[in-house]
């Protein structure tokens, strides 16, 4: 179905004000991956205000931005200045819209696509509810819960990555991945693997920390029985990931160069990948998020849902798309816990037998006092 369809069968709405809201959060524990080494997250959240067809609404988006630009070009500062000067202007000037037209609204501007699926978030959110359907049901969802997998940073030394892993699957998450970088790959993913048995599933991640000649020393990892390499090489690689893939039996997966549902046919079409990393933020959106879901299964390619190091914003919205059928692998859709000593949302997301609970409903109520603690600015753009 072509994006701008996907929600005109929702009454639209007319855009009052946007509200751009950096929040500083501490992590648990240093999350560390081949680019670098977070411990603390500073996260733009979006509000938009709306007239909807019965009052004012209020809708609720997350940027996957991290603070610096390590993962992508985008970072949290670039973000909010884009938003200001040149997304949010686009939208408070457009009249009656619903998420389906945020798309189309900001074509003109290139790329800035955690950025616009910020804003698209929002403002779908406000329009979901003030239509009263749910996001995973609008989604398409086709499940009441989703398996829960955790992604784990590179660490200082092998015993603490084993005592990590342990402690995870002791909480019952269903599926470990590995962060890994050339000199932490072969002997840490290997104790891992020893230490927990076959039976565990298990992946890595490289964030594009390998290059082209690497394939023989990829090749090495099939004798761990991993589910999936994702991302060996840098984005822009997409033959040398469909060389690594005619040297390595492991399936690989692509997360960075997947940045639309074009970029998604043509890596697997030159036969780059096998399965897909789905993230909203680095696609432009859940709407273009669904394209890639589609495409993907069309084409028989499972994929599953990874994440951004959200709040309980973020991740509702992922675990709702978490609940389509083609997300066949588990995705990184850990608890609240994992990361934030305390959440943004009143209902923190939580792991029950390895699964989370799809949401009924928008997904999320804010934790309005503990946000405004944590709030570090606020810019207020109006409709004029
Ligand atoms: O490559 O999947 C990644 C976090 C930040 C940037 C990139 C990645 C990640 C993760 C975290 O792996 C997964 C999560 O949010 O649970
Ligand atoms: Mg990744």
């Amino acid at each position: 179905m072509p994006l701008a369809n996907r929600t005109h069968h929702l009454r639209p709405l007319h855009l009052r004000s946007i509200e751009l809201r950096r929040i500083a959060l501490p992590l648990v524990s240093p999350f560390r991956t081949s680019f670098g080494t977070e411990t603390a997250r500073d996260i733009l959240l979006i509000r938009v205000r709306a007239d909807g067809p019965n009052g004012l609404v209020e809708g609720w988006g997350e940027c996957t931005a991290g603070n610096d630009p390590l993962y992508s070009s985008e970072y949290v500062a670039g973000c909010q200045h884009v938003i200001e000067h040149h997304l949010a202007p686009r939208l408070l000037g457009a009249g009656a819209i619903g998420g389906g037209d945020v798309s189309t609204i900001l074509e003109p501007v290139k790329d800035h696509r955690m950025s616009k699926g910020a804003l698209e978030a929002a403002i779908l959110n406000a329009q979901l509810s003030a239509n009263d359907v749910a996001l995973a049901d609008f989604f398409g969802s086709t499940r009441g819960r989703v398996p829960s997998g955790v992604s784990v940073g590179i660490m200082d030394s092998v015993d603490q990555l084993v005592r990590t892993v342990g402690g995870y699957l002791d909480d019952g998450y269903v599926r470990i991945k590995l962060k890994i970088e050339p000199g932490w790959d072969l002997e840490p993913v290997g104790t891992i693997r020893r230490t927990f048995g076959d039976h565990v599933p298990l992946q890595v991640d490289a964030n594009t920390a390998y290059t082209r000649d690497d394939g023989p020393h990829l090749a090495r990892f099939d004798q761990f029985g991993l589910l999936l390499i994702e991302q060996p090489l840098p984005e822009d690689d997409v033959t040398g990931h469909a060389i690594i893939a005619s040297q390595v039996e492991t399936p690989i997966c692509l997360d960075e160069s997947i940045v639309s549902a074009k970029a998604a046919v043509d890596a697997i079409e030159r036969g780059a990948c096998s399965i897909v990393n789905i993230k909203a933020g680095r696609v432009g959106g859940y709407l273009e998020a669904l394209d890639v879901h589609d495409v993907c299964a069309a084409r028989g390619v499972p994929v599953w849902c990874g994440g951004m190091l959200e709040t309980g914003i973020g991740r509702a919205m992922n675990v709702a798309l978490a609940s389509l059928p083609n997300f066949i692998l588990t995705g990184d859709v850990s608890a609240s816990e994992r990361f934030w000593a305390r959440d943004v949302v009143t209902d923190p997301i939580r792991i029950v037998d390895g699964h989370v609970t799809v949401p009924a409903d928008g997904g999320f109520e804010i934790d309005h006092e503990f946000l405004n603690s944590v709030t570090t600015s606020t810019v207020v753009l109006s409709d004029s």
